[in-house]
């Protein structure tokens, strides 16, 4: 949307419509993107109403395009010779608070719209951490499912030989999502190392704990998910101790989020994949997933069949279905719909705390919403794995490393605060309890004060 005319401004919410439609008809087939932005526009009146000036024309604008997009080719070569070629992208989405931070995705799913979405959730999430962190993200639709080792590599190698030009440690700051853990990481740093010839340990966040990774950085994802979980249930006069819980998916958050439940009284008994879930009556046996799903690679399957009679595996379903108190969504885009949220709520759920990006639809947002169940949004509920990236950046920069202790102390203290300034604004503006309009508006304000401040960039 060309910013024609600054002296005309209409009324925000017309004005905001039409820059809707404009966004859709200048980003076609970008369903993801424009699910986000809706989204986030869709809370912002009550703060225009207040703040006049960041309803001007070329505030909003600005926010939904992308400082700089960058997309690049990925050849490689398999195992037996073959030569494959993939996508590359990186989205350095907004740099009004910080150097673009953002993880990368390597899934057959990405594309442009998706690397969208999710540097455009970034920028309101990194706001949230308080931590001067600028928003991006980027990925391949490269699938390193049954790929070995040597493939991994050598697809990394050929992705950082582009993607290295792009980034710095002032500039963009990559680090993991799915598909990308420490594996890869590892791979991706050594090429940026070898192809610039410097240690510049701040460029790249997820790295191994003996070569200038933070304590804690695995696990800060899930384990904020679930403090912010029990922020929400405290809020309510509720504790996770002896609460049922159940958890989607079996990668990096889902583990940690299982993990940190149990060590708060918890009990997590699901957990899946996208062939489908297990449920397990006894709870789940965190080694056993760890040994499945981190050490041999293998499908969610394989946790039944070593596991014995209390768990089951059910192809396809969705963990939706299994009755618990509360509900962590921690695998992708719009995996709990209506129908989800419906059961969870007949199930008498009382909080669902998103450690994906955007994993529950419109619908079942306000399905939830409306039952009274307390609802955390990914951009504030799943901001802990930023936060310690960017307490990995600090910890780079002064040339030290901290105790675990010491950065699950922060962690736990950045997590209250996101919660609190989410739940604050909420109220404030309003609509009290609503923590998705709360986190929108608080990200939203922090990055448009900057960019204002900033002038016409
Ligand atoms: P992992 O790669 O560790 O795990 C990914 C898991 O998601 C796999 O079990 C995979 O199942 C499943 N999955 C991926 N894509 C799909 C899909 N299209 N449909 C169904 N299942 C899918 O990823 P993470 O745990 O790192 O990421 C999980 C979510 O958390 C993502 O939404 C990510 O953006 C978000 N997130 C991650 C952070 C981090 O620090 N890692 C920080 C904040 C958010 P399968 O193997 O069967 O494909
Ligand atoms: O979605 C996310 O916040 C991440 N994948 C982590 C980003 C990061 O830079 O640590």
């Amino acid at each position: 949307m060309p910013v024609k005319d600054q002296r005309a401004p209409h009324a925000p919410k017309d004005r905001l419509a039409s820059l809707r439609a404009e966004l859709e008809r200048r980003n076609p087939a970008q369903p993801e993107f424009h699910q986000a932005v809706r989204e986030v526009l869709a809370t912002l009146d009550p703060v225009f109403a207040v703040r006049p000036e960041f309803a001007e024309p070329g505030v909003v604008e600005r926010l939904v395009e992308p400082e700089r997009q960058i997309i690049f080719r990925v050849p490689w070569q398999d195992d037996e010779g073959t030569v494959h070629v993939n996508r590359g992208y990186r989205v350095e989405f907004n740099s009004a608070l910080g150097p673009y931070k953002g993880g990368l995705r390597f899934h057959p799913s990405v594309n442009i719209g998706v690397v969208k979405f999710l540097g455009f959730e970034q920028i309101f999430k990194n706001a949230l951490t308080g931590l001067g962190i600028g928003g991006g993200k980027g990925g391949s639709d490269f699938d390193p499912h049954g790929r070995s080792d040597a493939e991994v590599m050598r697809f990394c190698q050929s992705f950082m030989t582009e993607l290295q030009r792009h980034i710095g440690e002032h500039t963009d700051v990559p680090a993991g999502d799915i598909g990308v853990g420490g594996r890869e990481i590892g791979y991706l740093f050594g090429q940026y190392r070898r192809i610039t010839n410097r240690w510049e340990a701040g460029v790249f966040t997820g790295k191994g704990r003996g070569w200038g990774g933070s304590a804690i950085r695995p696990q800060a994802t899930g384990y904020g998910s679930v403090l912010f979980a029990a922020e929400m249930l405290a809020r309510k006069g509720a504790a996770l101790d002896g609460q049922t819980a159940v958890v989607s998916d079996s990668g990096n958050v889902a583990i940690y989020t299982i993990e940190k439940l149990q060590q708060l009284g918890a009990n997590p008994i699901t957990a899946s994949d996208s062939t489908g879930y297990v449920v397990d009556e006894k709870g789940i046996d965190l080694d056993l997933l760890k040994q499945v799903k981190e050490v041999e690679r293998a499908r969610i399957s394989e946790y039944a069949a070593y596991r014995g009679s209390s768990a089951r595996y059910v192809a396809g379903g969705r963990v939706w279905d299994v009755a618990a108190d509360v509900a962590f969504p921690s695998a992708t885009q719009n995996e709990l719909d209506a129908e989800g949220a419906l059961a969870l709520v007949r199930n008498g759920v009382k909080a669902v705390s998103e450690g994906a990006n955007m994993p529950t639809t419109p619908e079942a947002v306000h399905i939830l919403q409306e039952a009274g169940v307390a609802f955390g949004p990914g951009k504030a509920a799943n901001a802990g794995g930023v936060a310690v990236s960017a307490l990995e950046m600090s910890q780079n920069a002064a040339r030290t490393a901290w105790t675990a202790e010491r950065v699950e102390d922060e962690l736990g203290a950045i997590m209250r605060a996101i919660h609190d300034v989410a739940y604050e604004t909420a109220e404030r503006y309003g609509a009290p309890g609503d923590y998705v309009t709360g986190a929108n508006i608080a990200g939203f304000e922090r990055v448009a004060d900057a960019m204002l401040a900033q002038g016409l960039i």
